[in-house]
């Protein structure tokens, strides 16, 4: 979709943008289903970069500490309760600029992965930036989507971080492609953007081709010590435009309603499943902040006559994705 079409569309009354991103969300995913993903932080804190959001970045004193990268026991342990939880998807995050291979965590985070994709889960990784080589050797290990954030738009990204670039990004996200992982790319409402900077991520989102697997739209959690730390609140009703303009932009996604429920209403939540959310991080904690508790999400969802989607329902399990890729060379 372009800025011209998405402007058009969030100049629409609210109930009628609902109504309409409702249509598209009944025909492409008619079975009431939410997907639950779980979030595991595997190495935390002391971060190289300056993402001004992020608790984890080395350069402010948000008293999250540098952690070393967790055992390979301990994250399988975590991904099994995930499972038992109902879990279908288990994302494992690290607060590194990027990996390169050959070096002995890109290698301990490859082991890590084998064993997560024993578990019959889909295996998500966001580990920063990625070249070819890196890509192809996470899912050769059984990765099945990489989580890689634009954020926001292009002209708002250097007012947010300045360690890299927005083509950084991007190029990463071609890389992951190329590989043949499913591409998990959203972004963050609340970093001091205009609308049209939202239009603008979600413009080069929709034209990334094939459009993301899933979506993140997060809401920033204001972390002490950043220089968001004092950032405006994002109003709900803002955010289920968001996920109302995602889900017609990027009919086929999962759009994932991401970090900051903690401060949404069971209703506003109940709006931005109905606007066309269909996924959401399940379980305690995000990476390093707080999420709604199990036992709330789960009689949420019951309330809502919302069921648990099963994995692999639109991407592909890690030994077909080997077969797929062959078939393509
Ligand atoms: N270091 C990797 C990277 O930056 O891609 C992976 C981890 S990073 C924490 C993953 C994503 O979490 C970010 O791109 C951002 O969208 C989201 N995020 C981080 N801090 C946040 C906050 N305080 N509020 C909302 N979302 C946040
Ligand atoms: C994404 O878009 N949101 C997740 C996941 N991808 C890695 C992270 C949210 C982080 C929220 C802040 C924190 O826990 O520190
Ligand atoms: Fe590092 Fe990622 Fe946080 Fe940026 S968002 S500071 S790259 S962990």
């Amino acid at each position: 979709m372009n800025l011209t079409e998405l402007e058009s569309l969030s100049q629409r009354p609210f109930f009628e943008l609902l109504q309409q991103a409702r249509a598209v969300h009944e025909a492409h995913w008619p079975k009431q289903e939410v997907q639950l993903c779980t979030l595991l932080s595997i190495k935390t804190g002391g971060c190289s970069e300056d993402c001004s959001y992020c608790a984890q970045s080395a350069r402010y004193s948000t008293g999250v500490d540098a952690e070393r990268l967790l055992s390979k026991e301990a994250v399988l342990t975590n991904a099994r309760a995930a499972k038992a939880n109902g879990s279908t998807r288990f994302c494992m995050g690290a607060a590194w600029k990027g990996v390169r291979k050959g070096t002995k965590r890109f290698d301990d985070v490859l082991d890590i992965i084998r064993g997560v994709s024993e578990l019959d889960m889909e295996v998500c990784v966001t580990l920063g930036e990625l070249g070819a080589e890196e890509a192809q050797q996470l899912r050769d290990a059984g990765v099945t989507a990489y989580n890689h954030n634009i954020d926001t738009s292009p002209e708002h990204y250097p007012n947010i971080v300045s360690t890299h670039t927005f083509d950084d990004r991007l190029n990463t996200l071609k890389h992951v492609q190329d590989a043949g992982m499913a591409v998990c790319c959203g972004g963050i409402l609340g970093l001091g953007e205009q609308a049209g900077d939202r239009l603008r991520m979600l413009e080069i989102l929709s034209n990334l081709s094939p459009h993301p697997e899933s979506v993140p739209i997060n809401v920033l959690m204001p972390m002490p010590g950043t220089p968001l730390a004092d950032a405006d609140p994002v109003d709900s009703f803002d955010v289920v435009r968001m996920i109302a303009l995602a889900r017609i932009a990027m009919p086929r996604a999962k759009v994932r309603l991401s970090a900051g429920r903690t401060e949404m209403s069971k209703e506003a939540q109940a709006l931005a499943f109905f606007a066309g959310a269909n996924s959401i991080f399940y379980g305690e904690k995000l990476l390093t902040a707080e999420n709604p508790s199990v036992q709330r999400d789960l009689a949420l969802l019951e309330k809502l006559d919302l069921t648990p989607q099963a994995p692999f329902t639109d991407v592909p399990p890690p030994c077909r994705q080997a077969e797929l890729a062959e078939a393509l060379t």
